[in-house]
């Protein structure tokens, strides 16, 4: 009786010991390695998102290569291609402008190496070139600040003059932003935009194009639009150097809600911002930990934002992460 015990328990502690092995051998499962393609350096925001993306990636034991494309079309596509030549297990970026795409995509497609798109969006006829896309609604961000506006001028008759200082041309944050305020001045003739042009989302683009604006229109301005906080911050700047009262004299309008942005409205400088998250790190890890363990992932995941009016800014701003 005492053989056969010896020998049953020698085989469960054998089964036991054979199945740790295989456990420890499937937990050193095969380390994931991530391509992402950023657009640049060029705002609070980017830098915010970067940051985003590298703590999340080391957070989840995802092996990035990362690769800075200085606002460049090109640059992105040659990154990606690199990335398709190094077997990359998934591909991700943020598109520094809409068109262009479906060449780099369909060698990504054909290497059978999945692409997510984070922040920015792609115009492309054939969506399966992409799993999934993670980033705020640029549209709804700008009807939020067209309905800001519209309550703010509710009892002026107007009219009120607008000049927009515009993202990076082709890209899908300055198209919808546009798109929103366009709702807004097509609804209510008295709001009219009569200067547009592009200051590339940089501080220096924004105070490049306000001190032309000023110069033309000077205080013909009621409302300055802009696309982003570094943009606004240039123009406070321009206006300031022309005597004229970011706030009080001109309301400003812009989007991110960055630290930067904050500071501002507690200044007085920017009347409203509407927020647009850059925190995409942990949200694309997790959808790159699915996207490889060949989980369905939903085509479109959008960002939670608000709109912060200055009025709450100082009492906010502690609890900001960017
Ligand atoms: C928006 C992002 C934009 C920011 C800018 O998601 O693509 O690019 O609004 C940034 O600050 O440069």
């Amino acid at each position: 009786m005492r053989l056969i015990s010896r020998l049953a328990l020698g085989t469960l502690v054998s089964t036991a010991m054979t199945f740790a092995a295989g456990t420890s051998a499937s937990a050193q499962e095969k380390q994931i390695t991530l391509g992402f393609s950023q657009v640049g350096a060029e705002s609070a925001w980017r830098t915010a998102n970067t940051v985003s993306v590298k703590s999340a990636a080391k957070d989840a034991g995802i092996n990035l290569k990362f690769s800075d494309a200085q606002q460049k079309q090109e640059n992105q596509i040659r990154a990606i291609r690199s990335f398709i030549a190094q077997k990359v297990n998934v591909i991700a970026f943020s598109p520094v402008v809409e068109s262009g795409w479906e060449p780099v995509l369909n060698e990504a497609k054909a290497a059978h190496i999945p692409v997510i798109l984070t922040d920015r969006a792609v115009d492309v006829k054939d969506t399966s070139l992409y799993v999934t896309m993670i980033g705020s609604d640029f549209l709804e961000e700008g009807r939020r600040a067209g309905r800001w506006l519209e309550e703010r001028y509710k009892n002026e008759p107007g009219p009120i003059n607008i000049a927009e200082l515009q993202g990076t041309v082709g890209s899908a944050p300055a198209n919808d932003r546009h798109a929103g305020l366009m709702e807004v001045v097509k609804n209510d003739p008295k709001f009219k935009i009569i200067a547009s042009q592009s200051g590339d989302f940089t501080l220096a683009g924004g105070k490049q194009v306000m001190e032309a604006f000023a110069k033309t229109y000077g205080k013909q301005i009621n409302v300055v639009y802009a696309h982003n906080d570094d943009m606004a911050l240039g123009a406070i700047q321009a206006m300031e150097e022309a005597g004229i009262k970011p706030g009080k004299d001109v309301t400003v309008v812009s989007f991110d809600a960055t630290k930067g942005g904050f500071e501002a409205m507690i200044a007085g400088k920017i009347n409203v911002d509407v927020e647009c998250s850059p925190l995409l790190g942990p949200q694309l890890m997790s959808a790159v930990k699915d996207v490889v363990a060949g989980k369905q992932v939903p085509k479109r995941i959008v960002t939670n934002e608000t709109v912060f009016p200055m009025n709450v800014a100082a009492q906010t701003l502690p609890s900001r992460k960017y």
